[in-house]
């Protein structure tokens, strides 16, 4: 029965009954009872399998089809009536045929099976940042996974009320047929709509897909930031605590940075870190002219392989219950999960994350394996998890995979500067997107796939946002995989990281510490990133603080490069002329 008796949404969900034709419409409430009843369903189907309920209670396995483990940016699609402001980052669709194409992919395709009606909410129900969206979709894996990471149910309805607007969000699993893939935004109308696939990104519409890219075109246009960040808070021995957001690319270490444990001497001290969210931040100016950040998720959609007690105690906790595994493997002797990294060895009798006896080649997951957790598992989630109005942010960090040329830390000099740095991100690609690994790329902001509207804009409406703040955050870059000549890490990273985040926030404040000026921005000095109890010897930490001009010339000619080819037009003039100084700064100090 429908749950509401606001026209649009009744209008909605019989616009893609009408179309998709299912047996059966079921109308998510969130209660405790439902979703129990929908477990066992999907677990008499096949489509989950349930975990040793003793070692991971209420925990279990989803496989999805071998063609469909990660994003598919290359199906990924802005539709605006004008191509041009889609960007030239985006891929472009006209609606109209976009919503054709997409209509005839999904017409009958729910047929002999159940269409599942989910009110969400990004964000707080009620909180006035917060923004609702329905999805339909024929997957209770979608279901159950968007009850993990959003807040579901009749409450959003009610919040709507009769007239309240929301985004509509369609999926339809279909075939999974990858030619036939497509996943279609409409910023303009408020829409999305996934076709023929049954994984993450792709389906769970409340994350990329609405809090990024739909969010994004939003705030441009009402004034905040939508964005692909991180946000941890950092409580330092005296009891002061100081929120700090980070975008870097996925499957680049986000989820680690955010639940982060200190080093030993650090805990010894008193320092904690608190995680806020993992993934998306959504950003505004508050009333004191400060950035204020809430994660609109409510949980974890992590990368599984490498996860473990040492790099990440807090999100392997975090998986122990209530937990749904994709494509991870399966051990048959006690029914849990595991994944390369989570143990030295891999233990025998195996399934590997397709279903068939592990026999050691390949891997035994898939590299892009997610493991969705509810935030309140996490051991270290802040206390400001459900704050409505979020955390005052004192810095915001920039990062990438870079085996050169950028140091651990480096600061900008201004807001202009700290924009200028973020468009000009590069980064290795991992597996969270289809196509090649390894491969570096330009990923402005760690928004490269997730910008809804054209990325010149997108940097416009940031100088836009510097303008408005009285105390704006420092602005940082990091490169925690800067590598030796043998191609190894240089830098430990996980828990260490924690000395770099130490020397950002002594930088961020009313007395904060020297640093030496390069042609870049401000890098520590040595002496001022305690490396005491740690294994790094000072000529490597030296090593990868150091800039080398002739590196920096060619990475400037890149960013060159790049604005004018792949950005194009659009583009604030605050940016190049960041881009003037970095070229006339290497010059400079190169001849001098
Ligand atoms: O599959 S997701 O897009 O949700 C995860 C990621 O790529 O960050
Ligand atoms: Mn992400």
């Amino acid at each position: 029965m429908a749950l509401t008796k606001n026209k649009e949404v009744l209008e909605f969900v019989n616009t893609c009954a009408e179309l998709t034709q299912p047996d059966k419409i079921i109308w998510i409430d969130g209660s405790a009872n439902q979703i129990k009843q929908l477990k066992s369903e999907a677990v008499k189907s096949g489509e989950l399998i349930k975990l040793n309920e003793h070692l991971l209670p209420d925990c279990y396995l989803h496989r999805t089809a071998v063609n469909d483990v990660a994003r598919v940016e290359d199906r990924t699609f802005i539709c605006t009536a004008n191509k041009e402001d889609a960007g030239n980052v985006n891929f472009w669709l006209d609606p109209k045929l976009a919503y054709h194409l997409a209509s005839e992919i999904a017409r009958a395709s729910m047929k002999g099976r159940t269409m599942y009606v989910i009110p969400f909410s990004m964000g707080v129900v009620g909180s006035e940042f917060s923004k609702i969206g329905i999805e339909i979709t024929d997957s209770i894996y979608v279901v159950l996974n968007m009850n993990i990471m959003t807040r579901v149910g009749k409450s959003c309805l009610d919040r709507l009320g009769k007239t309240g607007s929301f985004t509509k969000c369609f999926h339809a699993k279909c075939n999974v047929d990858a030619d036939k893939r497509y996943i279609l935004h409409f910023p303009e109308d408020n829409t999305i709509i996934s076709v023929n696939s049954a994984y993450g990104g792709n389906v769970l519409l409340g994350k990329k897909c609405l809090a990024l890219r739909i969010a994004s075109y939003l705030g441009k246009n009402e004034g905040w930031l939508a964005e692909h960040m991180l946000i941890l808070g950092v409580t330092f021995p005296d009891g002061e605590k100081k929120y700090i957001a980070a975008a870097f690319p996925s499957a680049c270490g986000k989820t680690n940075l955010a639940m982060l444990i200190p080093p030993k001497s650090y805990l010894e001290r008193g320092y904690k870190i608190e995680c806020v969210g993992d993934d998306i931040a959504w950003i505004r100016v508050g009333e004191d002219g400060r950035l204020w950040a809430v994660n609109p998720e409510n949980g974890f959609f992590g990368v599984a392989p490498g996860t473990n007690e040492r790099s990440n105690f807090n999100a392997l906790q975090a998986t122990k219950r209530g937990t749904i595994f994709t494509n991870v493997a399966l051990n048959t002797d006690d029914m849990t999960v595991w994944w390369e990294g989570l143990s030295e060895h891999c233990p025998p009798n195996m399934l590997d994350w397709t279903g068939k006896p592990y026999d050691g080649s390949g891997t035994a997951a898939h590299p892009n394996s997610r493991f969705t957790a509810p935030a309140v598992n996490c051991p270290c989630v802040s206390p400001d998890f459900n704050s409505e109005t979020g955390v005052p942010l004192s810095a915001i960090i920039f990062g990438g995979r870079r085996a050169t040329t950028t140091p651990l830390v480096y600061q900008a000099k201004s807001w202009e500067h700290g924009v200028f740095i973020g468009s000009a991100m590069s980064s290795e690609t991992t597996a969270a997107a289809s196509g090649q690994t390894g491969v570096l790329r330009h990923d402005p902001m760690a928004m490269k796939p997730f910008a809804g509207y054209h990325m010149g804009d997108y940097f416009a409406h940031w100088i836009e946002i510097g303008k408005q703040l009285k105390k704006p955050p420092e602005i940082f870059n990091v490169n925690w995989f800067r590598q030796d000549a043998d191609g190894k890490f240089i830098w430990p990273g996980f828990g260490d990281n924690m000395r770099v985040i130490e020397w950002i926030l002594k930088r961020c404040g009313d007395n904060p510490i020297g640093a030496e000026e390069t042609p870049i921005g401000f890098v520590p000095k040595p002496d001022d990133i305690n490396i005491e109890d740690m294994n790094l010897s000072v000529d490597a930490l030296k090593e990868i603080l150091s800039v080398d001009k002739d590196k920096w010339i060619k990475e400037a000619e890149e960013i060159e490069k790049y604005y004018a080819e792949t950005i194009g037009s659009r583009i604030p003039d605050e940016l190049y002329a960041c881009l003037e100084e970095l070229k006339r700064n290497c010059k400079n100090k190169k001849e001098g």
